[in-house]
């Protein structure tokens, strides 16, 4: 059998409107930094994923480092696990992390796009899984004791099981406010809390415990992400579970992280993870060590993952490019199933990634 080739690889870089402008305890994300990725293989069937960034600064970056591990692959058959694993022989002596690792990973996704689009089916069947309705919660950036209500109250309005705020303010009693009131319009709805890695492993040791009797569905990166010896004295020492993973690296740093014992959850993010197949990797792992597996942004991808992913738990819904989509992925009766179109079943809509697009053929 001979399989299709990789003719080209094009990307445009925008910056993606989002519902609600991202503040974090470790940053600020007005609108969402993306490169858009159209993968070509020389059968004409054309394969769509994106990579993100945090800053605006950093797009090009991330842009360049696609086109160069492109350079690295035209030509070579478009069969998603050969390119994976001859990208991880070829990157060896430079390592496949950070920028390179999300390149890496949309261009991943790109190819399983293509690859379920060839066969005109959706991702989730391609792995051999059902459509699942999955369990989304609303992921939003940092409120305090009053601004939380009107976030909490979307949740319930949108009927979300769950949400997600951001937690790290310069006090313990400000996180405390903002959790109680959120709670109290949440009700019996899942309420998880994110430090975005702005804790010492001391300071943390103090939030959590003081943190462990407000019912909180997981408390996640407390401290820094990669301090896995940290993260197990916290797992250890806290009842609610510590949830990290959005900053693995690749398959490999589930392996160090769970020898490390170092969460209770784990969520991994669609890109970082190295792609669909990075994904799969992980959520072997995560079965085998019986970790409850949830996702990072990505929502299109994940919905597809999770539907593959033995140990699925949440799947976070923050829509960063829904308005550059000529279908978005809804929310039904407080669930999400993925879309049955081919792939992962993402189209741009073109008049709004003009919009949006940075750059000079604007
Ligand atoms: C997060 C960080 C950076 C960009 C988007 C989201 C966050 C999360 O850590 O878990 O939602
Ligand atoms: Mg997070």
């Amino acid at each position: 059998m001979s399989f299709p080739k990789i003719q080209d690889v094009r990307t445009t870089q925008v910056l993606a409107p989002i519902r609600r402008p991202l503040r974090n305890a470790s940053g600020f994300i007005p609108s969402f930094p993306v490169v858009l990725i159209d993968l070509v293989r020389d059968d004409g069937v054309v394969g769509r994923a994106y990579t993100q960034i945090y800053f605006a600064e950093l797009l090009p970056a991330l842009e360049a480092s696609i086109h160069s591990l492109a350079t690295l692959i035209k030509g070579m058959p478009a069969s998603p696990r050969d390119v994976y694993d001859f990208l991880m022989r070829r990157m060896r002596l430079w390592g496949v992390k950070n920028t390179f690792c999300t390149a890496m990973g949309g261009l991943d996704m790109a190819l399983w796009d293509a690859w379920a689009r060839g066969r005109n089916e959706p991702l989730y069947a391609t792995l051999g899984a059902q459509p699942r309705a999955l369990k989304p919660y609303y992921s939003v950036g940092l409120y305090d004791e009053k601004s939380v209500i009107e976030v909490a109250e979307e949740a319930v309005a949108e009927n979300y099981p769950g949400l997600k705020i951001k937690a790290g303010f310069p006090t313990l009693a400000e996180d405390i406010a903002a959790v109680r009131a959120a709670k109290r319009v949440l009700g019996e709805r899942a309420l998880m809390i994110d430090y975005n890695q702005s804790l010492s492993v001391a300071e943390a040791m103090i939030r959590c415990k003081a943190l462990d009797d407000e019912g909180l569905e997981w408390i996640e990166e407390p401290i820094i992400a990669d301090d896995y010896e940290g993260n197990a004295k916290l797992a250890d020492a806290i009842t609610t579970p510590i949830q990290i993973g959005e900053n693995f690296n690749g398959p490999e740093d589930m392996h160090i992280a769970m020898k490390a014992k170092a969460m209770d959850y784990v969520m991994i993010d669609p890109q970082f993870i190295r792609g669909v197949t990075g994904w799969m990797e992980t959520a072997a792992q995560a079965r085998m060590g019986g970790y409850e597996m949830s996702s990072h942004t990505f929502v299109e991808a994940s919905a597809h993952l999770l539907c593959a992913t033995p140990t699925a738990h949440w799947l976070e819904h923050m829509d960063v490019i829904g308005q550059l989509l000529v279908e978005s992925y809804p929310l039904a009766d407080g669930t999400l199933t993925p879309p049955d179109r081919p792939g992962l079943g993402m189209e741009w809509n073109e008049e709004m990634v003009k919009k949006h697009q940075v750059g000079a053929n604007k």
